[in-house]
């Protein structure tokens, strides 16, 4: 049977780190999904899935220990997310605060390295693109996109020992409505293309995504999707990190990424800033089940056909 007929098993892996934010309540929220039963719920759409790792972030006593701790914890996540990988499964993490991102994709370019680079969509409400340098809180999890184009703290950025896991013209933002002016400097400066909340708004989550799929797959071998729940308007997910005012729907988002990791470029899937504290009536984590199963549904709209050279990888592995 060719590689791209069978659905590739997904392997759940639970980042458990908080220490990236001033609010570390997203450190439960991968254990919390995971307890509610999301490895059946994605098994019940006729897709093996298990979970193949948790890894969880030293404590951090003082704030001052926090970039640390998540260099720490980026290294140990880099190892989970190798393993299943190079086994030929897809890699989906679960946060955690979005700090976990620097292990995730730095293992996937790792990965990859040999045959090409990967590219990344980012919807979040936030740029994450701060170094020590121009971040006001310090905080992590407004760290790993600069740290991924080789910026900021040599703990984060050389992980795998090299940086510049993702070239600024193969990482799309989308849907960022709140952030700083340092951060937005350093990616204007590298070229990096953000759809604001407000092109998002303007021209339809739908349009938007397909034209990030596109870009991020021109000059690559494989691509992946990082999701941070807060990029959702806090009215479908109010139980996360940061929530801000005014963002994608989840019914839009559903629809746009239906099917999505169908792909058999599609490197890896990250689901974060699940904050089970904030969550009271289950909502945020009923948009996390939803969004998940419908990137990782077996076809439908938001599916592609391969890039050669990444099918070509893909079959090779299996
Ligand atoms: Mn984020």
């Amino acid at each position: 049977m060719k590689h791209d007929m069978l659905p590739r098993p997904l392997a759940l892996i639970g980042a458990e780190v908080g220490e990236g934010a001033s609010d570390a309540g997203c450190k439960w929220g991968s254990q919390a999904l995971r307890e509610r039963g999301l490895a059946a719920h994605l098994r019940a759409s006729g897709r093996a899935a298990r979970w193949t790792g948790m890894v969880r972030a030293p404590a951090a006593r003082h704030s001052a220990q926090r970039l640390r701790a998540v260099e720490h914890f980026s290294a140990a996540l880099a190892q989970q997310v190798l393993g299943p990988a190079r086994a030929g499964a897809l890699p989906v993490v679960v946060g955690g605060d979005h700090s976990c991102a620097v292990g995730t994709w730095s293992a996937v370019a790792e990965h990859w390295r040999a045959q090409g680079d990967i590219g990344l969509v980012w919807i979040d409400a936030h740029l994450d693109a701060h170094t020590p340098a121009t971040s006001l809180s310090g905080a992590p999890h407004g760290m790993p996109v600069a740290a991924l184009l080789g910026h900021g703290s040599p703990g984060l950025a050389l992980l795998q020992g090299w940086a510049g896991k993702l070239k600024p013209h193969n990482l799309v933002i989308l849907g960022a409505r709140s952030f700083e002016a340092g951060e937005q400097a350093l990616l204007t400066r590298l070229g990096v293309r953000v759809m604001y909340m407000e092109e998002v708004a303007r021209r339809g989550f739908g349009a938007c995504f397909a034209e990030a799929l596109a870009l991020v797959q021109r000059h690559t071998v494989a691509w992946g999707l990082s999701f941070d729940l807060d990029a959702l308007d806090p009215a479908d997910a109010p139980g996360t990190g940061t929530p801000v005012a005014a963002g994608i729907a989840l019914a839009d988002a559903l629809a746009a990424l239906r099917g999505c990791a169908a792909d058999p470029a599609c490197a890896a899937l990250e689901l974060v800033e699940y904050n089970p504290l904030h969550d009271a009536d289950g909502r945020t984590a009923r948009a996390a089940f939803a969004l998940l199963k419908a990137m990782t549904a077996p076809q439908g709209r938001g599916a592609r056909p391969a890039p050669c050279a990444a099918a070509q990888a893909c079959a090779e592995l299996s």
